[in-house]
């Protein structure tokens, strides 16, 4: 999986370098490329944005500064993705969706906003990670290619990804390590047990418990 990043905030990036995310390019099993919009700029100060036409506050990102940096990383394979708040709502569905992808270009959107234009002619999704307004399109960015990247083979070990949250629309069951008592709290006996057709069905119901607690909209 390759992902191409259009951002004018490159370096806030620097945190895929670590952990999981960190390890999968290392390994090449997923590929980041940062493409900093200002390196597009025609003009001598680097300027990448104007007053809106029509007036307002702010300024507004300009089309073919937009279209440059989209054209340099653009193949057929590529699904285009903008990140705004106005975008559809990521789940784990669309997650795994994206996850089949063999290219995606993230345009992180911005409080500025990009001129509608371009976004007309290259965007082929539009996506929010919920219903808030950041300053920027870099962190949603980030939430896409972590949550994808758990999708591609040997990024996670084998069975992560398949009795987590939101895998079977049902919320994962409570989870326990040593030592076996914590402040007086002991771990429930089943999972001591040994007995694997008891746990899981233990399991089975705790889900179903946390998720009719935690979030019974998932059971409609
Ligand atoms: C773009 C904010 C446009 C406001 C933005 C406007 C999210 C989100 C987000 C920086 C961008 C904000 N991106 N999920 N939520 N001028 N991005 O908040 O249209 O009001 O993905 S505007």
């Amino acid at each position: 999986m390759k992902f191409d990043v259009l951002t004018l905030f490159p370096d806030m990036f620097k945190s895929l370098d670590e952990s999981i995310i960190g390890k999968a390019k290392e390994r090449e099993l997923i590929e980041i490329n940062l493409i900093n919009i200002r390196d597009f700029s025609k003009d001598k100060h680097k300027k990448v944005d104007d007053t809106p036409y029509g007036g307002g506050a702010g300024m507004v990102i300009r089309p073919d500064v937009v279209y440059d940096a989209y054209s340099s990383v653009k193949d057929d394979n590529a699904k285009v993705i903008y990140l705004s708040p106005q975008g559809k709502i990521l789940n784990q569905e669309k997650v795994k969706e994206l996850s089949k992808e063999k290219h995606l270009i993230l345009i992180c959107g911005h409080y500025e906003g990009i001129d509608q234009r371009v976004l007309d002619e290259i965007v082929d999704e539009e996506i929010s990670i919920g219903d808030y307004v950041l300053t920027g399109g870099e962190l949603p960015a980030m939430v896409i290619i972590d949550s994808v990247s758990r999708y591609i083979e040997g990024v996670l070990n084998e069975d992560s990804t398949k009795e987590e949250s939101f895998s079977s629309n049902l919320l994962e069951y409570p989870q326990y390590t040593r030592p076996e008592e914590f402040r007086g709290k002991k771990v429930p006996d089943v999972l001591i047990s040994g007995h694997h057709e008891n746990i899981k069905k233990w399991r089975d119901e705790k889900s179903l418990e946390v998720t009719k607690q935690k979030r019974p909209d998932l059971l409609k």
